[in-house]
């Protein structure tokens, strides 16, 4: 039997009427973790699980919306499908909300055409993807999989609040969010539909990208140490300024980056001077950044080589450096028969399709820690994302459910062996 396809009316009405919760004195479309207007998007999303036809819908310990489509077999490991509905700062209308909407546009249809599943669905909309000001990302995911540690609760906020306060006055108890994890072994399968966020299925001219990992990660603070001196007075051969030599570092970690193997890049996202007069040579200076690559052993030899490179050339400017690296997440590769089950639904459907790595992160990377896990792009208009312009066009969208839901239909009869 043919599938039935996905009502794209409906799908547009569905972004609009997500797109209504945002924050107004943001610019864009901004639905950031823990805020009012991301709480009622919540309360909404609920409804919107429920009206899909979706049982048991609650949120969980974790922060997650959950909701299940009961299998023939319920004692079956069940499938797992959905993404995110928080924006960044000044974000889009796509990321993450196309993968939620997507599944629950696949609920309604197998309800609607009484189709029955051999393994229960999970839906899942994950609490707060996007980075936030406490610095982590992932929360509903990472708790799932145990990454999320009694010390990151005490991460603080520029305002000195706590990540674990901001839980509980978003009415959840962080000590019970860690004893959330999922057994590894009792999901299937995670699968997750997306946007590309980059330009790759548009250059390539492709309808699918079939998503071959996800990189890695490694997020690094830097903090330079030189001396303030009087900005008029103090000779240039004498200085320690602690601002060049992070300039320099700016440098370094583009240098290093381009043209680097496996998709790598490297991005200098804060440069922070302690320093606010305008007439002092600066003495302390702070830098974050991070490096993202689909090969672990690029991020590992090229944190070596940055971390002695900046150190030599701070030196030669008189100033000290103290670097701290830590993973944000691991490079996460996709199982090879998801892989293939996708590849083959793209082309039973008539769409082409590209096997592509992506550089943004996805909750499915903490969620490949415990269960076999795949992913769908749909392109990115111009790889527009994180911004205003985001967009994908309605007719791709609808490629990318179509592909989505034969993915599950053929995983649903498929055995996965890791
Ligand atoms: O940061 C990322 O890559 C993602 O879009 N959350
Ligand atoms: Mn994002
Ligand atoms: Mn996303």
């Amino acid at each position: 039997m043919k599938s039935p396809e996905p009502v794209l009316e409906r799908i547009q009405n569905q972004l609009l009427a997500l797109a209504r919760f945002s924050d107004d004195a943001r610019p864009g479309w901004t639905r950031q973790v823990f805020t009012p207007v991301y709480r009622a998007e919540r309360d909404w999303m609920l409804r919107q699980f429920s009206e899909a036809g979706l049982s048991d819908v609650h949120t969980d310990v974790a922060g997650n919306i959950v909701g299940v489509l009961v299998g023939r077999n319920p004692l079956a490991a069940p499938i797992v499908i959905g993404s995110h509905t928080d924006t960044v700062d000044g974000g889009g209308r796509f990321d993450g909300i196309v993968g939620v909407l997507g599944s629950l546009e696949i609920i309604r249809l197998i309800r609607e055409n009484g189709m029955h599943l051999y393994r229960s669905l999970v839906v899942m909309d994950f609490l707060g993807e996007e980075p936030n000001n406490f610095g982590i990302g992932c929360l509903g995911s990472r708790a799932l999989v145990g990454q999320l540690k009694p010390e990151d609760l005490e991460r603080k906020n520029f305002e000195g609040a706590t990540l674990g306060q901001a839980y509980e006055r978003f009415g959840l108890d962080p000590g019970a969010m860690l004893g959330a994890t999922v057994r590894p072994g009792s999901w299937h399968s995670y699968v997750e539909l997306h946007i590309e966020q980059g330009s790759e299925l548009e250059k390539a001219g492709k309808d699918i990208g079939v998503v071959t990992g996800i990189a890695g990660i490694q997020r690094l603070l830097l903090d330079f140490r030189g001396r303030p001196d009087h900005a008029g007075t103090r000779r240039m051969e004498e200085r320690s300024d602690a601002l060049v030599a992070a300039a320099e570092a700016v440098l370094a970690i583009r240098h290093e980056t381009c043209g680097a193997p496996a998709g790598s890049v490297g991005t200098t996202t804060h440069l922070i001077s302690q320093q606010d007069s305008l007439n002092v040579v600066p003495g302390r200076v702070e830098l974050r950044g991070e490096i993202r690559s689909t090969s672990q052993d690029w991020l590992t030899t090229a944190e070596r080589r940055l971390t002695a490179q900046i150190r030599a050339s701070a030196a030669q400017y008189g100033v000290d450096v103290e670097a701290m690296w830590w993973p944000d997440n691991e490079v996460a590769l996709a199982d090879r028969t998801i892989q293939d089950v996708i590849s083959r639904s793209a082309e039973s459907l008539g769409f082409s399709w590209e096997a592509i790595p992506s550089g943004a992160t996805h909750d499915a990377a903490h969620l490949s820690h415990i269960s076999p896990m795949g992913m769908v792009f749909v392109p990115s208009q111009a790889g527009r994302s994180h911004c205003p312009e985001e967009w994908t066009d309605l007719i791709d969208i609808g490629r990318g459910i179509q592909t989505f839901f034969a993915l599950i239909q053929e995983l649903d009869r498929t055995e996965i062996t890791r």
